[in-house]
């Protein structure tokens, strides 16, 4: 838990790496029409990240309450990330980052095990819903760099 933990305070640092120095015009390229581009990975990244740090709190505050999902690609759409500011997402992740320190510094075992259940009936720990938020960082740092290589591959 305490490796999650640390991975997870450290969620911003590792996206702010992940993009620093790459020309706007690479941010914005798409590999395919339906395919996000860089800017649009770093909005939904955020957009997930304030759905899922209200679950994280809603786990802790509520007896095993409902959670909610979203479509991510009518968020994207409809929301229209194209226009929506790069550099307020990346400040609003790491407030939600920074807002669940103190939770997460205060941690009792009990509160760890604490659990919500989705409409399809599958439950969650807080534990768990921790360990999704540093491993949708990790699929999406990977998912930059497959978006970096094909941005070069139309380069050369
Ligand atoms: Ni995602």
């Amino acid at each position: 838990m305490k490796a999650w933990m640390e991975e997870y305070g450290r969620g911003h640092k590792m996206l702010r790496e992940a993009i620093e120095g790459i020309s706007e015009e690479e941010l914005r390229f798409k590999p395919a029409p339906d395919h996000w581009s860089i800017h649009q990975i770093i909005i939904h990244v955020t957009d997930s990240e304030i759905l899922s740090t209200h679950r994280m709190r809603k786990v802790l505050a509520e007896n095993e309450p409902l959670l909610y999902s979203f479509d991510q690609d009518q968020w994207v759409d409809e929301l229209r990330y194209d226009v929506l500011d790069r550099e307020q997402h990346l400040q609003l992740f790491e407030s939600l980052r920074l807002s669940m320190q103190p939770i997460l510094d205060h941690l009792t075992e009990e509160q760890a095990e604490r659990g919500g259940v989705y409409p399809d009936g599958l439950r969650f720990t807080f534990k768990q819903l921790l360990e999704y938020r540093v491993q949708h960082i990790r699929g999406h740092l990977a998912q930059i760099e497959r978006v970096r290589d094909a941005y070069r591959a139309t380069q050369s």
